[in-house]
């Protein structure tokens, strides 16, 4: 059965931006250098394994649409299977990476122990594959949000019994993931919110949430973890306030429990959406903040306001985000994992290669975007110039100054500001040229 899931489609490859062939990449073109970079370590694409393989179809209305050979997913032989075609289908892609919560490869057991028992087969089987295979882990991650145990929260869930069960969970996936080599471990606090104050001692919350973190920083030091540690922020789902709300509420929390020089950040296209920010509005913003880490490369419907997950398709939004990403200096233990998932009309083994090789491309294409405008250089020049007055011992002498001294200035009349254009359209009109 495993072998035939993908029927006769053979490895992809790059054919050119002129080829016709739906299956070829157009763009991606991993071996080609840019920058002094090859475009497969620029990019580090990776695949989710639970809107790959663990998502059935289901929808707030309805029940699963797809059918595949691993399912139904409960019992360890169709874990390993679903494992098999998952390889399967990073080979055809060439894909350098994937990304798991424990839920998406184990079977959940009747309890604890037994969920544990089927974990570490699973990573068993996942280490043998990986052992004569491309596809490396860019992270582990533990899913706290389904499981009905969690939905007051995980670390901030009001039942210390809970929080030692995030405990037992957390450890034990970092522990899968330093064994697998993974090069992050992510945190996404899925269910550390709120839905009403009047049940919520929030103070109190957002301490455990700092002791939580903190404890995942001393095991991933206490284990000798080399990788590096990610929150994910996002906003208003699935509880309406969530803590983690964007980057730079993330990195006050980092802040406040002393962590923000061990935990970077994991951003996602359709999460800064839901905050209200473009995505290189967070990108810049952790950059500038020293706490980028990873993406994840999944875009929303722009028109309906929740996170549909959906594979990125436009070339000047992506653009701009690799634009902020070089600027940074590009990842290092970071990589763009598509955290998105087929429509569930999207029923054949093909429309999940069409999907991550489409992908691919628009970020290879937005790649080569961004490249282009980073060696045109004018953009910079432009930026440079805004901030030229800055270059002078005077202005410089502002910052180390104080109140008085200027007011004094000012008052004399020494200093008169002139108001100079920012210049805003000729730079998008820029921009479009090479989008
Ligand atoms: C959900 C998040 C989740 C994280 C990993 O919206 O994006 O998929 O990436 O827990
Ligand atoms: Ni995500
Ligand atoms: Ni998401």
């Amino acid at each position: 059965m495993s072998t035939e899931f993908f029927g006769d489609i053979k490895a992809i490859t790059y054919e050119g931006p002129d080829s016709d062939n739906p299956l070829a990449f157009h763009h991606y073109d991993p071996e080609r250098v840019l920058l002094g970079k090859r475009m497969e370590d620029h990019l580090r694409f990776s695949v989710a394994w639970w809107h790959s393989f663990a998502w059935e179809g289901t929808d707030p209305f309805g029940g699963p649409t797809f059918q595949r050979p691993w399912h139904p997913q409960d019992t360890l032989q169709n874990a390993r299977l679903k494992a098999d075609i998952a390889f399967q289908m990073f080979d055809i892609l060439g894909q350098p990476f994937f990304c798991w919560h424990d839920a998406d490869i184990r079977p959940e057991g009747a309890d604890f122990a037994e969920s544990y028992r089927n974990f570490q087969a699973i990573i068993d089987h996942i280490q043998g594959l990986m052992s004569s295979r491309k596809a490396r882990l860019l992270w582990g991650t533990a899913n706290m949000f389904s499981h009905r145990r969690w939905m007051a929260g995980a670390a901030t869930n009001p039942d210390p019994d809970v929080f030692a069960y995030a405990m037992a969970t957390v450890k034990t996936c970092m522990d899968a993931t330093h064994r697998l080599h993974g090069q992050n471990y992510v945190l996404w606090g899925g269910r550390e919110g709120y839905e009403t104050l009047l049940n919520t001692d929030m103070a109190q919350e957002l301490d455990h949430m700092g002791r939580f973190l903190s404890m995942v920083v001393d095991y991933k030091h206490k284990i000798g973890f080399q990788g590096t540690i990610l929150l994910e922020p996002k906003p208003q789902e699935p509880t309406k306030h969530q803590y983690d709300f964007d980057a730079a509420t993330c990195f006050g929390f980092l802040q406040k429990y002393g962590l923000e020089g061990e935990v970077k950040l994991n951003l996602e296209q359709g999460h800064a959406f839901l905050a209200g920010h473009s995505f290189e509005h967070e990108i810049a913003t952790a950059a500038a903040l020293g706490v980028l880490g990873s993406i994840d490369m999944n875009r929303n419907d722009t028109q309906s306001g929740w996170d549909t997950d959906q594979f990125p398709n436009a070339v000047p939004e992506v653009a701009l985000a690799y634009y902020h990403i070089l600027r940074a200096g590009g990842f290092t233990t970071g990589g763009t994992n598509f955290d998105a998932k087929l429509r569930r009309q999207s029923l054949d083994p093909e429309d999940l290669i069409a999907a991550h090789v489409g992908a691919m491309d628009v970020c290879a294409r937005a790649l080569k975007a961004a490249v282009a405008m980073i060696e045109d250089a004018t953009l910079q020049e432009a930026l440079e110039a805004r901030y030229q007055g800055w270059q002078s011992a005077e202005a410089q002498a502002l910052l180390a100054g104080n109140l008085e001294d200027s007011f004094a200035r000012v008052m004399a009349g020494e200093i008169a500001p002139q108001p100079r254009s920012g210049r805003q359209e000729r730079l998008e009109n820029l921009v479009n040229r090479f989008v």
